[in-house]
């Protein structure tokens, strides 16, 4: 009974363990906001939260030519926004993209983006520890965030 219970605290480790320190991030909530006819930018927002520090430092997308990271801020009652260089994740800690904050620029759209269809993100990750991760989702196009 005793040696039962040990295996299986050992196993439990062992799980939690192996699933602890491969740097996978965990993206939810995302979407992308759907374009009016003649923009020619468009904008994507997730969480994302991974088990290890790490910077997500290169975006693509199969619905633009160009991603970019930005942050918006508010500069004397202004709205701007500023391409940044990466997005820092704090192990554990869950980073928000959403509107009026941090969140991924689609440039040079090669269509409207329609309600109904999605885009294709792939994530690029540098972690604290020097490795890397990539991450692909699809990502579904709405008007605003619906749970
Ligand atoms: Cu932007």
């Amino acid at each position: 009974m005793l040696l039962n219970r040990i295996v299986t605290v050992c196993l439990f480790a062992l799980i939690s363990l192996s699933s602890y320190a491969d740097g996978n991030v965990i993206v939810s909530k995302a979407w992308v906001k759907a374009t009016v006819p003649g923009q020619p930018v468009g904008a994507a927002y997730m969480r994302l939260q991974s088990d290890i520090d790490t910077k997500l430092v290169a975006v693509e997308n199969d619905a633009s030519d160009k991603t970019e990271m930005h942050s918006m801020t508010m500069n004397d009652g202004v709205m701007q926004m500023r391409a940044l260089e990466n997005i820092a994740l704090v192990a554990g800690k869950q980073t928000k993209l959403e509107p009026g904050g941090l969140h991924l620029m689609l440039l040079s759209l090669k269509k409207p983006l329609q309600v109904g269809e999605s885009v294709t993100f792939t994530l690029h990750f540098k972690n604290g520890n020097g490795s890397e991760n990539t991450t692909r989702i699809t990502v579904p196009i709405q008007t605003s965030y619906t749970e």
